[in-house]
């Protein structure tokens, strides 16, 4: 069994700092990406006509492949150096840019989009591609996190996300890329200010995203779609209803799954 990797107290007081972290060893060695890579394909052969890897939201629900990448031991030894010991799996998504793709995701903040408190949860960016500057990395303004919920205002055009932070709420000259090797991650606190370009590259650019929450952390509205995972430790609050662990190894949410997300105000990007 290999050794898993703890952050370390100078890691955790960056992450404490700075809102975010990076330059951690890889959960998934190279030879591991090209095997995650062509099971990527399988899932993708889910997709409806019009769905994109986007549309994956949850689907680690119906999915035991995402399920178990969501539970890797070195991606929830990573997390339990930031939640602590009790902490639970409850979002994942693909967030992917063919090559040359206009699409951007605008400057936000996720908490803003969450109906959860308090303020305690995590994303954790898993890397399918390399990804840099060129092909439309993540970006963040370190230290944003802890400075409150800034007003979003709604966008068109051609970001995936249809609420961007307003104009002159955050200095943008303060921006760092987050830069990966598939395989690696980045960790990002809920409220930090993130966005990412276009690629503007002729390679894809992959990753996942994955939220954990601390088992303080509960839904503020009455939402059937938040489903909680346990993924360490003991649930001394028992706040959220569990999801059931799929059984099959491809699967998917259907496509209507979330057609009544006006109605009831929840997690969602
Ligand atoms: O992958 C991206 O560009 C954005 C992802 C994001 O906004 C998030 O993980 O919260």
């Amino acid at each position: 069994m290999t050794t898993l990797h703890s952050l370390t107290e100078e890691q955790k007081q960056s992450y404490a700092k700075n809102g975010y972290l990076i330059d951690l060893p890889p959960a998934f060695n190279e030879a591991e990406m090209v095997v995650l890579n062509e099971e990527l394909k399988e899932l993708e052969k889910l997709l409806e006509p019009g769905e994109k890897l986007l549309h994956t939201r949850e689907w680690h629900r119906e999915s035991k492949w995402l399920y178990d990448i969501c539970a890797n031991p070195q991606i929830l030894q990573y997390v339990e150096g930031i939640l602590g010991p009790n902490f639970y799996m409850w979002g994942s998504q693909f967030f992917a840019k063919e090559p040359r793709s206009k699409e951007s995701v605008a400057w936000h903040q996720d908490a803003y989009y969450w109906t959860l408190a308090p303020h305690h949860s995590v994303t954790v960016w898993l890397a399918f591609t390399d990804v840099d500057e060129e092909n439309g990395a993540m970006r963040v303004i370190p230290g944003t996190h802890d400075k409150g919920i800034i007003k979003h205002r709604k966008i068109e055009g051609d970001s995936v996300l249809k609420l961007e932070l307003e104009q002159g709420t955050f200095n943008e000259s303060d921006a760092v890329s987050l830069k990966l090797k598939a395989g690696q991650l980045s960790l990002h606190d809920d409220n930090i200010v993130h966005g990412s370009p276009a690629n503007q590259s002729d390679r894809w650019r992959i990753g996942l995203t994955i939220r954990y929450s601390s088992t303080k952390v509960r839904s503020t509205v009455d939402n059937p779609h938040f489903l909680t995972y346990m993924m360490r430790g003991v649930d001394e609050f028992k706040h959220n209803p569990y999801g059931t662990i799929p059984t099959q190894r491809f699967g998917r949410l259907p496509s209507d799954y979330y057609a009544d997300d006006k109605k009831v105000s929840q997690p969602k990007k």
